[in-house]
């Protein structure tokens, strides 16, 4: 059962601090409602469907090789861990404030377990799988939420690795480490789907060369689960490993454990409905079976927002998702948009989002989502620089 163990959390409502950071300040982009759920860590929790398959996933690994486990990770980490020491470039899109939480200039809710990788090999780890909660700022809707879970993987290579492999050259060496990589994380997915169709896309990750992500073949879709390479040489220099290569991937943990149990929606792994959480009990690799759903309300906000063509627009659709999220919380199911049109005279551009409000636990009123679209009205105004239409 969930307790409620982010009332404890080190977030100050009445002076807007957390941990002593001053959110309040302009570079803060992080709200209360997303500070106090720091240090809930729903991966640790006995029976959750995410402890399950955190679980599943460790023991798969741990019969492998010896891997260090580490899931209790501090999740505010300095951007020289979360960007610089991963080759992630100064202007790179995921290190703007429309993308990821600021504490301060220099400090974040960690994006990607990624964060951890130099770390733990400056301290002299060669296998280690890190579990943690990231955090995004980003759409809304069935698939994401703002806090999700990963879980990191890496393993450096010895020489005597290579010398068992008769492995000499450095091409040769970077072939096994890919190869062992891909035949690694076919096996755990076959560990938890079963006999599943999936395949091998290329990818892009500043961090390794070269990069893949794993699609596994899910009710009639690919679904990217998660995202791997061979860790790129910059890095293994500097952690001092001179220029022997490595792997590592990084996997999302709500995405994995969706497909595995069916859960339809990504609210759910934090709701505290007994009726979610006994369906699980066992530990065990169940279907779940969705109780019923509450009837939806969308409501529709339109507004002028402050582009123009020319001018400097610093109006961002994370924005408006974020003062939703802090008015409605989890009784927000999905923010769209879903009309855009540029004034012929003036230029200034309008958005219309429409917001599909509903609880996965109890019926709202009518009188209760009023309310909450009021204030997201009002919000809307005083945070973002809208007019309303
Ligand atoms: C990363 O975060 C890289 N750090 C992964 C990595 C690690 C690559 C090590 C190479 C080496 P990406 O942003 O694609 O990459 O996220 C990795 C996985 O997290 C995705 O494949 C997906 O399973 C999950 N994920 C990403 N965004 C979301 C989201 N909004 N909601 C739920 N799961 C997500
Ligand atoms: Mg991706």
């Amino acid at each position: 059962h969930i307790s409620c163990k982010h009332m404890s959390s080190s977030s100050d409502v009445s002076t807007n601090t957390f941990r002593g950071y001053d959110l309040s300040s302009p570079e803060s982009n992080l709200s209360q409602n997303i500070a106090s759920r720091v240090g809930t860590n729903l991966h640790l929790q006995p029976k959750h469907p995410l402890n399950t398959i955190k679980t599943i996933i460790e023991d798969y690994w741990q019969s492998r090789n010896g891997f260090t486990i580490r899931d209790s990770m501090d999740p505010v980490v300095p951007t020289a861990n979360n960007f610089d020491s991963l080759l992630i470039p100064p202007d790179h899109v995921s290190r703007s404030m429309s993308d990821t939480y600021y504490l301060d200039k220099e400090t974040v809710l960690r994006t990607h377990t990624s964060a951890h990788q130099t770390t733990l090999l400056n301290e002299g780890h060669d296998r280690f799988l890190v579990t943690g909660d990231v955090y995004r700022r980003d759409e809304i809707d069935s698939s994401h939420y703002p806090i999700f879970h990963q879980m990191e993987g890496v393993r450096m290579f010895t020489d005597e690795d290579f010398e068992a492999l008769g492995a000499t050259t450095q091409e040769e060496q970077v072939k096994i480490v890919e190869e062992d990589l891909k035949k690694g994380l076919e096996g755990m997915a076959r560990e938890l789907f079963g006999d599943v169709e999936m395949r091998w896309v290329d990818a892009y990750f500043p961090f390794t060369e070269p990069s893949f992500e794993l699609e596994i073949y899910f009710n009639d879709e690919w679904l990217e689960v998660l995202g791997c390479g061979v860790v790129h040489k910059d890095i293994v220099k500097a952690v001092g490993r001179g220029d022997q290569p490595g792997w590592a991937f990084g996997l999302g943990l709500e995405r994995l454990a969706m497909v595995l149990f069916s859960i339809p929606d990504i609210r759910l792994f934090w709701t505290q409905d007994e009726r979610f959480h006994r369906q699980f009990e066992s530990g065990e690799i169940i279907t779940f079976q969705p109780y019923s759903k509450y009837p939806p309300c969308f409501k529709d906000i339109s507004f002028w927002t402050n582009k123009e063509e020319g001018a400097v627009s610093t109006f961002h659709e994370n924005d408006m998702y974020e003062v939703v999220r802090d008015v409605a919380g989890d009784l927000v199911e999905r923010v769209e948009l879903i009309d855009e049109f540029t004034h012929p005279k003036t230029n200034r551009v309008s958005n219309c989002f429409r917001i599909t409000y509903r609880s996965m636990d109890r019926s709202l009123t009518n009188e209760e989502i009023d309310k909450l679209q009021e204030q997201v009205r009002d919000d809307s105004i005083a945070k973002l620089g809208i007019e309303l239409r």
